[in-house]
């Protein structure tokens, strides 16, 4: 069945999808559509909520990149039986979109003073306190959110890389087992193989 994933040429959030994807050995389209072009009217008004990330397995289409990630993560082995050991990851999953939600906040703002500003803020508020919690959370289950390895520990690699890109720096530098679940993502089979022929992103 032909999979395809739609998202910008960007890691944003779809770059965990497509690590998901690499790792599970999936044959997939990478659709890819340049930001300087968006909106493009055909594909946003063919999108469900008009917006991307867009998963389509043969005439199924799905969107959210939550749910998209979850699904492939599913059949991939990357989400646990276990309901209670499921919501837990859930629960990280948000945690980190709940970061990335302050991030764009940043990314959405055009006055350079204000951009300035929140910037700061992030880098002084908000990163020390979801890293801190994120860091507690990997070294309670030996360096992954659930103990081994999971979804959640992709979302949070995508979510950590492309927030690197935004705000030029290293977020997570001060955060010793998150710089080492970013390098142990990075490197999984499938996934440095992508990574080694990706074309830059840029900002
Ligand atoms: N909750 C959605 C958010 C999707 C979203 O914000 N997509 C943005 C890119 S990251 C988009 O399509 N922006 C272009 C637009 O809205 O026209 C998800 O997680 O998939």
């Amino acid at each position: 069945m032909s999979k395809k994933l739609h998202y910008f040429h960007l890691n944003g959030l779809a770059e965990s999808i497509r690590y998901l994807l690499h790792y599970a050995g999936e044959k997939f389209e990478d659709v890819r559509y340049d930001r300087s072009e968006w909106p493009i009217k055909s594909v946003k008004d063919s999108l469900p909520y008009g917006q991307l990330p867009l998963y389509e397995e043969g005439s199924k289409t799905l969107n959210q990149s939550l749910a998209i990630a979850r699904y492939v993560a599913n059949k991939t082995n990357l989400l646990p039986s276990d309901p209670w050991q499921q919501a837990v990851l859930d629960a990280a999953v948000f945690n980190i979109y709940d970061f990335w939600g302050k991030v764009g906040a940043f990314i959405r703002e055009t006055d350079a003073a204000k951009k300035a500003a929140i910037k700061k803020e992030l880098l002084t508020e908000v990163v020390p306190y979801y890293f801190s919690r994120f860091e507690k959370e990997l070294k309670a289950g030996n360096g992954y959110f659930g103990g081994k390895l999971t979804w959640a520990d992709f979302i949070l690699v995508g979510i950590v890389e492309t927030a690197d890109l935004f705000l030029q720096e290293t977020i997570e530098k001060n955060y010793p087992s998150v710089v080492a679940l970013v390098k142990k993502i990075q490197t999984l089979p499938g996934v440095k193989e992508y990574i080694a022929t990706r074309k830059p992103y840029t900002v």
